[in-house]
């Protein structure tokens, strides 16, 4: 007290060196204290606030994984896909699909994390269309965007423009044969139509590639009585395993007995892989030790399916390279062995295809419809890449009906395809 009493004297009197007269130096200092002491408040309170943000800001946004598996498969970060297309020796095209090694990748499947069920319920309110075209934006960026850059540009239609607008497609990933198809349809209507050519274009290119992308399908696992057997098939990495816990998800909600057959015996943990998707829907999964043969399997899982009167028996395969006529041999073998245990089986074979893979994903539709009886490609990771125009080339230069396009990772991202729906969300102007 006296100390304090002392210090405010001495200030009192440093405050009359100033000019304040002697009977106001007390009631000054006093002043001055209280200022001082409620400016040092004010700033320890605002150093306290701005602790706090930052720490809340330092904390992990990804929510721990809920298990040591899905560490290790958020480590692993999946399967590294490396895609070439080769002309061998022969001048055969040859595709090379290099997973960074063909060595297990553990435990891939990640339990449904904590972020996955938050990004679900923000996505709850969305309508699927509106989903759709969310998991379209990039391809629609790429193609759709970039055409009405383009066509927004000029009043008329002229031959540069229309360079333009086929270079456009051409790196869009529609391809070398649908592209020339596109400009000559669009040429022939701008011949034939003098009037708003701008628009004429935007409409003639939606009109052409929507006709390209119509096939006349039942849909799956509706075509006929009895046990539906859908083999799965695809290079690694593609999403084949995750397309099959969706599709399992998809068939149990519509009040379908579903059963899994882990075919992919070649890759370590592929099986356990397929285990943890047939618990989220709570279906059976049918499989063997790692490296047994997937003709047993398929066997088994067939008599599994038939046995617990199933009404659809998805089948996962093995994904190493397809160049490796050992896998083609396999498939073949799988489809013999399924054929010969149910009546018409396989009734489909899928044939899923990385859209992110571009023009190659064309190379290995045509190299395993070489071997097995494709029915359908599903194509997957359309979220992830600007060259979702690969869904026209397919379509068209193959002949080949997309059943399903996946979207993302989340188990309800796998879309039926419905041409008028992908291309009205392609073309769908946001403005
Ligand atoms: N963004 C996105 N990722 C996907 C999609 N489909 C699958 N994936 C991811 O692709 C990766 C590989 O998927 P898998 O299902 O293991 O592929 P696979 O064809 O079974 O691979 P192998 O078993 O090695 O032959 C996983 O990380 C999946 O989450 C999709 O539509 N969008
Ligand atoms: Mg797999």
């Amino acid at each position: 007290m006296e100390v304090i009493k002392l210090w405010l004297e001495q200030l009192a009197a440093l405050l009359g060196q100033y000019g304040i007269p002697a009977e106001q130096q007390m009631t000054a200092a006093l002043g001055l204290v209280f200022v001082l002491v409620s400016l040092l408040i004010v700033v320890l309170i605002l150093l306290l606030v701005r602790r706090r943000v930052s720490v809340r800001q330092e904390k992990p946004q990804q929510p721990l994984p809920i298990d040591a598996e899905s560490v290790t498969a958020a480590e692993a970060g999946g399967p590294d896909l490396a895609t070439e297309t080769q002309v061998a020796e022969d001048g055969a095209v040859e595709t090379q699909v290099e997973a960074e090694s063909e060595a297990p990748v553990e435990a891939a499947v990640p339990p449904i994390a904590a972020a996955e069920v938050a990004a679900a319920d923000e996505d709850a309110g969305l309508s699927l269309f509106e989903r759709m075209r969310r998991g379209l934006a990039k391809t629609q960026a790429s193609l759709v965007g970039r055409v009405d850059a383009l066509l927004g540009g000029s009043s008329r239609v002229d031959a540069d423009l229309l360079e333009e607008l086929e270079e456009i497609l051409i790196t869009a990933d529609l391809g070398m044969k649908t592209t020339q198809e596109l400009m000559q349809a669009i040429e022939t209507r701008l011949a034939r139509d003098t009037a708003k050519q701008p628009e004429l274009v935007r409409e003639v290119l939606q009109q052409e590639i929507e006709t390209r992308l119509r096939f006349d399908q039942a849909s799956l696992a509706e075509a006929a009585d009895g046990l539906q057997v859908i083999m799965v098939v695809g290079v690694n990495g593609v999403g084949k395993t995750t397309t099959i816990g969706k599709l399992a998800k998809k068939f149990t909600d519509e009040g379908k007995k579903v059963v899994l057959g882990a075919g992919d015996t070649f890759r370590a943990a592929a099986a356990e892989q397929l285990e943890e998707w047939g618990r989220r829907s709570g279906v059976d999964v049918i499989r063997h030790q790692s490296g047994a043969d997937p003709g047993a399997v398929a066997y088994d899982a067939a008599k599994a399916a038939l046995a617990r009167k199933a009404d659809i028996l998805l089948l996962d395969t093995a994904g190493r390279l397809h160049t490796k006529v050992n896998l083609m041999e396999e498939l073949k073998k799988v489809q013999r062995v399924l054929a010969r245990e149910v009546p018409g089986a396989p009734h489909e074979t899928l044939l899923v295809l990385d859209a992110t893979t571009g023009q190659n994903a064309l190379v290995q539709a045509r190299l395993f419809g070489e071997a097995v009886t494709v029915s359908g490609v599903i194509l997957t990771k359309l979220d992830g890449t600007a060259r979702g125009g690969i869904v026209v080339a397919i379509a068209a230069e193959l002949q080949l009906p997309v059943c399903y396009v996946g979207v993302g990772e989340k188990v309800d991202d796998l879309r039926p395809f419905v041409a008028s729906e992908f291309v009205a969300a392609l073309f769908e102007t946001t403005e």
